[in-house]
């Protein structure tokens, strides 16, 4: 059993609209895993969001790109990007939080993909590789103990989440059963071979919850 310390983070990753069913990048069985994320939020006394927030001429979106569409690649200055369906539109409703996520005591949300050329799967920095949202810097500040991160989807903004968070120096642990994948062209398994490489740890809720 792992034991959860008063100094522990959840980090709930896009736990948003668009990716829950009847989204436009819904997640398969995406709404299964809000009860376990409510109920393993109740272990920790520190819990932290990220949140998908593009504006509606976002570069990752396949409406940006004449004769493309979801899920074919273009390349862009920072690499090669994967086209999306539009989602996670600021203000709109597919961008808010499930309003089923209930988490009173949670302390931040951060926002990111808020730059029209650069997306952000990652709740640290942008695909870019360079420029940083500042969850690294709060994390630090607050001298936070091991990151567990839950939520959507485990092989994009989980997946990037976990290693950056790990790059960053900080011990990171995925609760695999509290995500759900997008799964398109083996990102699953190569997400789960990239975290391994960084070092990021991989359990289930019951080695938390029993
Ligand atoms: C995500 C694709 C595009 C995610 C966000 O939350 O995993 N995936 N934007
Ligand atoms: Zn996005």
């Amino acid at each position: 059993m792992i034991e959860i310390t008063p100094r522990d983070v959840l980090v709930v990753v896009d736990m948003q609209y668009d990716f829950l069913p009847g989204g436009s990048l819904a997640v398969a069985g995406g709404d299964e895993i809000v009860p376990l994320i409510n109920t393993l939020a109740k272990k920790f006394a520190n819990v932290v969001f990220t949140q998908d927030w593009h504006p509606a001429d976002h570069i990752s979106f396949a409406s940006q790109h004449d004769g493309k569409s979801p899920f074919e690649t273009v390349d862009l200055p920072y690499g090669i990007q994967v086209l999306w369906p539009d989602h996670c539109m600021w203000n709109t409703h597919g961008a808010e939080l499930s309003a089923d996520l209930d988490i009173p005591h949670g302390q931040l949300v951060i926002r990111k993909g808020y730059n029209r050329l650069i997306d952000s799967y990652s709740g640290f920095q942008e695909a870019d590789r360079e420029t940083l949202t500042g969850l690294a810097g709060y994390l630090n500040e607050r001298d936070v103990g091991r990151l567990y991160i839950v939520g959507l989807a485990t092989d994009y903004c989980v997946g990037w989440t976990a290693i950056d968070g790990a790059a960053a120096g900080f011990d990171v642990t995925v609760i695999e059963d509290a995500t759900r994948a997008i799964d398109n062209a083996g990102s699953l398994a190569r997400a789960w071979v990239d975290m391994a490489e960084a070092g990021v740890e991989r359990v289930m809720s019951k080695d938390i919850l029993g």
